[in-house]
Protein backbone atom coordinates (compact mmCIF):
# COMPACT_ATOMS: atom_id res chain seq x y z
CA UNK A 1 0.00 0.00 0.00
CA UNK A 2 1.28 3.48 -0.89
CA UNK A 3 2.29 5.86 1.88
CA UNK A 4 -0.40 8.56 2.22
CA UNK A 5 1.94 11.55 2.49
CA UNK A 6 3.84 10.31 -0.57
CA UNK A 7 0.51 9.97 -2.39
CA UNK A 8 -0.37 13.57 -1.52
CA UNK A 9 2.99 14.78 -2.81
CA UNK A 10 2.53 12.94 -6.10
CA UNK A 11 -0.98 14.37 -6.43
CA UNK A 12 0.22 17.96 -5.91
CA UNK A 13 3.12 17.47 -8.33
CA UNK A 14 0.81 16.19 -11.07
CA UNK A 15 -1.71 18.95 -10.43
CA UNK A 16 0.99 21.63 -10.72
CA UNK A 17 2.23 20.19 -14.00
CA UNK A 18 -1.26 20.14 -15.59
CA UNK A 19 -1.86 23.23 -17.71
CA UNK A 20 -5.50 22.75 -18.65
CA UNK A 21 -8.51 22.67 -16.30
CA UNK A 22 -9.70 19.47 -17.99
CA UNK A 23 -6.41 17.73 -17.11
CA UNK A 24 -6.64 18.89 -13.50
CA UNK A 25 -10.19 17.54 -13.22
CA UNK A 26 -9.01 14.19 -14.56
CA UNK A 27 -6.18 14.04 -12.02
CA UNK A 28 -8.57 14.66 -9.11
CA UNK A 29 -10.88 11.96 -10.44
CA UNK A 30 -8.00 9.49 -10.85
CA UNK A 31 -6.74 10.02 -7.29
CA UNK A 32 -10.21 9.60 -5.77
CA UNK A 33 -11.50 6.71 -7.90
CA UNK A 34 -8.28 4.73 -8.38
CA UNK A 35 -5.45 5.60 -5.98
CA UNK A 36 -7.49 6.30 -2.85
CA UNK A 37 -10.07 3.61 -3.45
CA UNK A 38 -7.27 0.98 -3.66
CA UNK A 39 -5.93 2.36 -0.35
CA UNK A 40 -9.41 2.04 1.22
CA UNK A 41 -9.66 -1.54 -0.07
CA UNK A 42 -6.36 -2.56 1.52
CA UNK A 43 -7.08 -0.82 4.85
CA UNK A 44 -9.47 -3.56 5.90
CA UNK A 45 -6.54 -6.03 6.02
CA UNK A 46 -4.59 -3.89 8.53
CA UNK A 47 -4.79 -4.39 12.25
CA UNK A 48 -5.67 -2.13 15.21
CA UNK A 49 -3.97 1.25 15.55
CA UNK A 50 -2.28 1.18 12.16
CA UNK A 51 -5.68 0.75 10.55
CA UNK A 52 -7.13 3.77 12.44
CA UNK A 53 -4.11 5.95 11.66
CA UNK A 54 -3.99 5.21 7.93
CA UNK A 55 -7.77 5.40 7.65
CA UNK A 56 -7.71 8.89 9.17
CA UNK A 57 -4.89 10.08 6.88
CA UNK A 58 -6.59 8.66 3.79
CA UNK A 59 -9.84 10.41 4.68
CA UNK A 60 -8.01 13.70 5.13
CA UNK A 61 -6.38 13.33 1.73
CA UNK A 62 -9.75 12.53 0.20
CA UNK A 63 -11.25 15.71 1.67
CA UNK A 64 -8.26 17.66 0.38
CA UNK A 65 -8.67 16.34 -3.17
CA UNK A 66 -12.45 16.99 -3.10
CA UNK A 67 -11.69 20.56 -2.09
CA UNK A 68 -9.36 20.96 -5.11
CA UNK A 69 -12.05 19.46 -7.33
CA UNK A 70 -14.60 21.98 -6.02
CA UNK A 71 -12.22 24.86 -6.71
CA UNK A 72 -11.75 23.65 -10.29
CA UNK A 73 -15.52 23.55 -10.78
CA UNK A 74 -15.95 27.05 -9.42
CA UNK A 75 -13.24 28.37 -11.73
CA UNK A 76 -15.08 26.80 -14.65
CA UNK A 77 -18.36 28.47 -13.68
CA UNK A 78 -16.70 31.86 -13.48
CA UNK A 79 -15.28 31.31 -16.94
CA UNK A 80 -18.72 30.57 -18.32
CA UNK A 81 -20.07 33.92 -17.19
CA UNK A 82 -23.50 34.88 -15.93
CA UNK A 83 -26.40 32.41 -15.91
CA UNK A 84 -29.99 33.58 -15.69
CA UNK A 85 -31.42 31.14 -13.17
CA UNK A 86 -34.93 32.49 -13.65
CA UNK A 87 -35.15 31.17 -17.24
CA UNK A 88 -37.31 28.03 -17.59
CA UNK A 89 -35.20 24.85 -17.89
CA UNK A 90 -35.43 22.17 -20.55
CA UNK A 91 -37.88 19.45 -19.51
CA UNK A 92 -36.30 16.02 -19.96
CA UNK A 93 -38.36 13.81 -22.29
CA UNK A 94 -39.69 11.02 -20.06
CA UNK A 95 -40.49 7.66 -21.62
CA UNK A 96 -42.96 5.10 -20.29
CA UNK A 97 -42.69 1.33 -20.10
CA UNK A 98 -44.57 -0.38 -22.91
CA UNK A 99 -47.89 -1.89 -21.70
CA UNK A 100 -46.83 -5.36 -22.91
CA UNK A 101 -43.55 -5.14 -20.98
CA UNK A 102 -45.45 -4.00 -17.90
CA UNK A 103 -47.80 -6.98 -18.19
CA UNK A 104 -44.95 -9.41 -18.85
CA UNK A 105 -43.15 -8.21 -15.72
CA UNK A 106 -46.28 -8.60 -13.59
CA UNK A 107 -46.82 -12.16 -14.88
CA UNK A 108 -43.19 -13.10 -14.19
CA UNK A 109 -43.55 -11.70 -10.69
CA UNK A 110 -46.75 -13.70 -9.96
CA UNK A 111 -45.24 -16.97 -11.18
CA UNK A 112 -41.95 -16.32 -9.38
CA UNK A 113 -43.91 -16.17 -6.15
CA UNK A 114 -45.13 -19.71 -6.91
CA UNK A 115 -41.57 -20.93 -7.45
CA UNK A 116 -41.46 -20.71 -11.26
CA UNK A 117 -38.12 -19.74 -12.80
CA UNK A 118 -38.21 -17.39 -15.81
CA UNK A 119 -36.07 -18.63 -18.71
CA UNK A 120 -35.58 -17.52 -22.31
CA UNK A 121 -34.90 -19.15 -25.65
CA UNK A 122 -33.90 -18.02 -29.17
CA UNK A 123 -36.40 -16.18 -31.36
CA UNK A 124 -34.78 -17.73 -34.46
CA UNK A 125 -35.37 -21.42 -33.85
CA UNK A 126 -34.88 -24.61 -35.83
CA UNK A 127 -37.57 -26.95 -37.09
CA UNK A 128 -36.59 -29.70 -34.69
CA UNK A 129 -37.27 -27.72 -31.51
CA UNK A 130 -40.25 -25.79 -32.92
CA UNK A 131 -42.02 -28.84 -34.39
CA UNK A 132 -40.36 -32.31 -34.35
CA UNK A 133 -39.41 -32.40 -30.66
CA UNK A 134 -42.94 -31.21 -29.85
CA UNK A 135 -44.46 -34.25 -31.54
CA UNK A 136 -45.56 -32.45 -34.73
CA UNK A 137 -45.24 -35.29 -37.23
CA UNK A 138 -43.49 -34.47 -40.52
CA UNK A 139 -46.03 -33.41 -43.17
CA UNK A 140 -48.79 -33.52 -40.60
CA UNK A 141 -51.34 -30.83 -41.49
CA UNK A 142 -51.16 -29.54 -37.93
CA UNK A 143 -47.94 -27.70 -38.87
CA UNK A 144 -50.22 -25.46 -40.92
CA UNK A 145 -52.04 -24.41 -37.74
CA UNK A 146 -49.22 -22.01 -37.02
CA UNK A 147 -48.28 -20.29 -40.29
CA UNK A 148 -44.53 -20.23 -40.18
CA UNK A 149 -41.98 -17.63 -41.33
CA UNK A 150 -39.11 -19.77 -42.63
CA UNK A 151 -35.56 -18.44 -43.01
CA UNK A 152 -34.17 -18.60 -46.57
CA UNK A 153 -31.22 -21.03 -46.70
CA UNK A 154 -29.20 -22.60 -49.50
CA UNK A 155 -30.22 -26.26 -50.15
CA UNK A 156 -32.68 -25.99 -47.26
CA UNK A 157 -34.52 -29.16 -48.24
CA UNK A 158 -31.43 -31.32 -47.83
CA UNK A 159 -30.61 -29.98 -44.35
CA UNK A 160 -31.49 -31.94 -41.17
CA UNK A 161 -34.38 -30.50 -39.09
CA UNK A 162 -31.90 -29.16 -36.50
CA UNK A 163 -30.32 -26.90 -39.17
CA UNK A 164 -33.51 -25.68 -40.83
CA UNK A 165 -34.12 -22.22 -39.40
CA UNK A 166 -37.41 -20.43 -38.81
CA UNK A 167 -38.83 -17.67 -36.64
CA UNK A 168 -40.37 -19.51 -33.69
CA UNK A 169 -44.15 -19.69 -33.88
CA UNK A 170 -44.55 -20.36 -30.14
CA UNK A 171 -42.54 -20.34 -26.91
CA UNK A 172 -43.08 -24.12 -26.49
CA UNK A 173 -39.66 -25.12 -28.01
CA UNK A 174 -38.03 -23.72 -24.86
CA UNK A 175 -39.74 -26.53 -22.89
CA UNK A 176 -37.51 -29.07 -24.68
CA UNK A 177 -34.39 -26.87 -24.65
CA UNK A 178 -34.74 -26.49 -20.88
CA UNK A 179 -35.64 -30.11 -20.04
CA UNK A 180 -32.90 -31.78 -22.08
CA UNK A 181 -30.17 -30.14 -20.01
CA UNK A 182 -31.65 -30.74 -16.55
CA UNK A 183 -33.26 -33.33 -14.33
CA UNK A 184 -36.88 -32.99 -13.08
CA UNK A 185 -38.65 -31.56 -11.15
CA UNK A 186 -39.02 -28.35 -13.21
CA UNK A 187 -41.17 -25.28 -12.75
CA UNK A 188 -40.48 -22.68 -15.43
CA UNK A 189 -42.11 -19.85 -17.34
CA UNK A 190 -40.89 -18.57 -20.69
CA UNK A 191 -41.90 -15.05 -21.68
CA UNK A 192 -41.03 -14.16 -25.26
CA UNK A 193 -41.79 -12.93 -28.73
CA UNK A 194 -43.19 -15.25 -31.39
CA UNK A 195 -43.85 -14.84 -35.12
CA UNK A 196 -46.55 -16.05 -37.50
CA UNK A 197 -47.17 -15.50 -41.17
CA UNK A 198 -50.73 -14.28 -40.71
CA UNK A 199 -52.99 -11.64 -42.17
CA UNK A 200 -53.31 -9.04 -39.43
CA UNK A 201 -56.62 -7.91 -38.00
CA UNK A 202 -57.82 -6.43 -34.70
CA UNK A 203 -56.86 -9.56 -32.73
CA UNK A 204 -54.03 -11.06 -34.86
CA UNK A 205 -50.51 -9.73 -35.36
CA UNK A 206 -47.56 -11.22 -37.25
CA UNK A 207 -45.48 -10.98 -34.10
CA UNK A 208 -46.86 -11.09 -30.59
CA UNK A 209 -45.89 -12.18 -27.09
CA UNK A 210 -46.53 -15.47 -25.32
CA UNK A 211 -45.87 -16.71 -21.82
CA UNK A 212 -45.19 -20.43 -21.67
CA UNK A 213 -45.47 -22.39 -18.44
CA UNK A 214 -44.15 -25.87 -17.65
CA UNK A 215 -44.30 -27.93 -14.49
CA UNK A 216 -42.86 -31.46 -14.48
CA UNK A 217 -42.47 -33.82 -11.54
CA UNK A 218 -44.02 -36.97 -10.10
CA UNK A 219 -47.82 -37.35 -9.95
CA UNK A 220 -48.68 -33.91 -11.34
CA UNK A 221 -52.35 -33.60 -12.23
CA UNK A 222 -54.83 -31.27 -13.95
CA UNK A 223 -55.90 -30.24 -10.43
CA UNK A 224 -52.39 -28.79 -9.88
CA UNK A 225 -52.71 -26.88 -13.15
CA UNK A 226 -56.09 -25.46 -12.16
CA UNK A 227 -54.77 -24.33 -8.77
CA UNK A 228 -51.81 -22.56 -10.38
CA UNK A 229 -53.82 -20.69 -13.00
CA UNK A 230 -56.55 -19.85 -10.50
CA UNK A 231 -53.95 -18.04 -8.38
CA UNK A 232 -52.48 -16.42 -11.51
CA UNK A 233 -55.82 -15.02 -12.73
CA UNK A 234 -56.78 -13.71 -9.29
CA UNK A 235 -53.45 -11.96 -8.81
CA UNK A 236 -53.45 -10.55 -12.33
CA UNK A 237 -56.99 -9.20 -12.37
CA UNK A 238 -57.27 -8.50 -8.60
CA UNK A 239 -60.61 -10.26 -8.78
CA UNK A 240 -62.49 -13.52 -8.58
CA UNK A 241 -62.34 -14.59 -12.19
CA UNK A 242 -64.29 -17.58 -13.46
CA UNK A 243 -62.45 -19.81 -15.85
CA UNK A 244 -63.23 -23.02 -17.68
CA UNK A 245 -61.30 -25.70 -19.56
CA UNK A 246 -62.55 -26.84 -22.95
CA UNK A 247 -61.21 -29.93 -24.74
CA UNK A 248 -58.82 -29.05 -27.55
CA UNK A 249 -55.87 -30.44 -29.50
CA UNK A 250 -52.13 -29.74 -29.47
CA UNK A 251 -49.66 -32.40 -30.66
CA UNK A 252 -47.47 -31.82 -27.61
CA UNK A 253 -50.12 -32.25 -24.89
CA UNK A 254 -52.55 -35.05 -24.12
CA UNK A 255 -55.24 -34.32 -23.04
CA UNK A 256 -55.24 -30.73 -24.33
CA UNK A 257 -57.49 -27.84 -23.41
CA UNK A 258 -58.27 -24.24 -24.21
CA UNK A 259 -58.75 -22.04 -21.17
CA UNK A 260 -61.46 -19.37 -21.23
CA UNK A 261 -61.95 -16.65 -18.61
CA UNK A 262 -65.23 -14.89 -17.88
CA UNK A 263 -65.52 -11.59 -19.71
CA UNK A 264 -64.71 -8.83 -17.23
CA UNK A 265 -65.89 -6.15 -19.66
CA UNK A 266 -69.57 -7.21 -19.69
CA UNK A 267 -69.59 -9.42 -16.55
CA UNK A 268 -70.59 -12.44 -18.68
CA UNK A 269 -73.64 -10.65 -20.14
CA UNK A 270 -72.21 -10.69 -23.68
CA UNK A 271 -70.38 -7.94 -25.59
CA UNK A 272 -68.30 -7.39 -28.75
CA UNK A 273 -65.02 -8.41 -27.06
CA UNK A 274 -66.36 -11.82 -25.97
CA UNK A 275 -68.46 -12.09 -29.13
CA UNK A 276 -71.59 -12.32 -26.99
CA UNK A 277 -70.53 -15.55 -25.33
CA UNK A 278 -69.50 -14.15 -21.92
CA UNK A 279 -66.15 -16.00 -22.20
CA UNK A 280 -62.74 -15.06 -23.70
CA UNK A 281 -60.21 -17.67 -24.82
CA UNK A 282 -56.84 -16.84 -23.29
CA UNK A 283 -54.52 -19.85 -23.39
CA UNK A 284 -53.77 -23.30 -24.75
CA UNK A 285 -52.72 -25.96 -22.26
CA UNK A 286 -52.56 -29.65 -21.44
CA UNK A 287 -50.66 -32.51 -19.84
CA UNK A 288 -47.22 -32.80 -21.48
CA UNK A 289 -47.24 -35.60 -24.10
CA UNK A 290 -44.91 -38.50 -23.15
CA UNK A 291 -43.22 -38.19 -26.59
CA UNK A 292 -42.16 -34.63 -25.71
CA UNK A 293 -40.67 -35.78 -22.39
CA UNK A 294 -38.79 -38.54 -24.25
CA UNK A 295 -37.51 -36.03 -26.89
CA UNK A 296 -35.97 -34.14 -23.97
CA UNK A 297 -34.61 -37.39 -22.45
CA UNK A 298 -36.96 -37.27 -19.45
CA UNK A 299 -38.25 -40.66 -18.25
CA UNK A 300 -41.99 -40.47 -19.11
CA UNK A 301 -42.77 -43.56 -17.00
CA UNK A 302 -41.63 -41.75 -13.87
CA UNK A 303 -42.39 -38.08 -14.57
CA UNK A 304 -45.35 -36.15 -15.95
CA UNK A 305 -46.55 -32.57 -15.92
CA UNK A 306 -48.55 -29.78 -17.49
CA UNK A 307 -47.75 -26.96 -19.89
CA UNK A 308 -49.62 -23.88 -21.01
CA UNK A 309 -49.15 -20.97 -23.40
CA UNK A 310 -50.76 -17.58 -22.82
CA UNK A 311 -51.14 -14.90 -25.49
CA UNK A 312 -49.96 -11.82 -23.56
CA UNK A 313 -51.26 -9.28 -26.09
CA UNK A 314 -54.80 -10.52 -25.66
CA UNK A 315 -54.48 -10.26 -21.87
CA UNK A 316 -53.28 -6.69 -22.21
CA UNK A 317 -56.25 -5.94 -24.49
CA UNK A 318 -58.65 -7.23 -21.83
CA UNK A 319 -56.83 -5.42 -19.03
CA UNK A 320 -56.86 -2.01 -20.74
CA UNK A 321 -60.03 -2.50 -22.82
CA UNK A 322 -58.09 -2.07 -26.09
CA UNK A 323 -59.99 -3.20 -29.15
CA UNK A 324 -57.12 -3.46 -31.68
CA UNK A 325 -53.91 -5.44 -31.11
CA UNK A 326 -52.07 -3.42 -33.80
CA UNK A 327 -51.99 -0.36 -31.50
CA UNK A 328 -49.27 -2.09 -29.43
CA UNK A 329 -46.86 -2.14 -32.35
CA UNK A 330 -47.74 1.11 -34.16
CA UNK A 331 -45.25 3.21 -32.20
CA UNK A 332 -47.83 5.99 -31.80
CA UNK A 333 -46.73 8.07 -28.80
CA UNK A 334 -50.28 9.35 -28.20
CA UNK A 335 -51.22 5.71 -27.46
CA UNK A 336 -48.09 4.73 -25.57
CA UNK A 337 -48.04 7.76 -23.28
CA UNK A 338 -51.32 6.62 -21.68
CA UNK A 339 -49.60 3.78 -19.79
C1 LIG B 1 -49.83 -22.24 -28.92
O1 LIG B 1 -49.06 -21.41 -29.41
C2 LIG B 1 -49.33 -23.31 -28.00
N1 LIG B 1 -47.89 -23.33 -28.03
C3 LIG B 1 -49.86 -23.07 -26.59
C4 LIG B 1 -49.64 -24.23 -25.67
C5 LIG B 1 -48.51 -24.27 -24.85
C6 LIG B 1 -50.54 -25.29 -25.66
C7 LIG B 1 -48.30 -25.35 -24.01
C8 LIG B 1 -50.31 -26.39 -24.83
C9 LIG B 1 -49.21 -26.40 -24.00
P1 LIG B 1 -51.97 -21.14 -29.87
O2 LIG B 1 -51.60 -21.20 -31.30
O3 LIG B 1 -53.43 -21.36 -29.55
O4 LIG B 1 -51.16 -22.19 -29.02
O5 LIG B 1 -51.53 -19.74 -29.27
C10 LIG B 1 -51.60 -19.44 -27.88
C11 LIG B 1 -52.19 -18.04 -27.65
O6 LIG B 1 -51.45 -17.10 -28.43
C12 LIG B 1 -53.64 -17.89 -28.12
O7 LIG B 1 -54.54 -18.30 -27.10
C13 LIG B 1 -53.72 -16.41 -28.39
O8 LIG B 1 -53.98 -15.71 -27.17
C14 LIG B 1 -52.32 -16.04 -28.84
N2 LIG B 1 -52.25 -15.88 -30.30
C15 LIG B 1 -52.24 -16.83 -31.26
N3 LIG B 1 -52.11 -16.29 -32.49
C16 LIG B 1 -52.02 -14.95 -32.31
C17 LIG B 1 -51.85 -13.81 -33.19
N4 LIG B 1 -51.70 -13.97 -34.50
N5 LIG B 1 -51.81 -12.59 -32.65
C18 LIG B 1 -51.92 -12.43 -31.30
N6 LIG B 1 -52.07 -13.43 -30.43
C19 LIG B 1 -52.13 -14.68 -30.91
Amino acid sequence: MKDISQLKEEFLKELKKAKKAEERRKICKKYIEEELSSVFCSIKNLAGEKRTKIGKEANELRRFILEQQKKEKEKRKEGEGWIDVTLPGNDPEMGTIHPLTQLQRRCVDIFSRMGFLAVEGPEMENEWYNFDALNFKEDHPVREMQDTLFVKQKNRESLPAKDKLLMRTQTSPVQVRYMEKRKPPFRIIVPGRVFRNEATDSSHEINFYQLEGLMVGENISVANFKAIINFFFQELFYDDIDFRLRPSFFPFTEPSFEVDISCSICAKKGCSVCKNTGWIEVMGAGMVHPNVLESAKVDSAKFNGFAFGVGLDRFAMIEHKIDDIRLFYGGDLRFLKQF
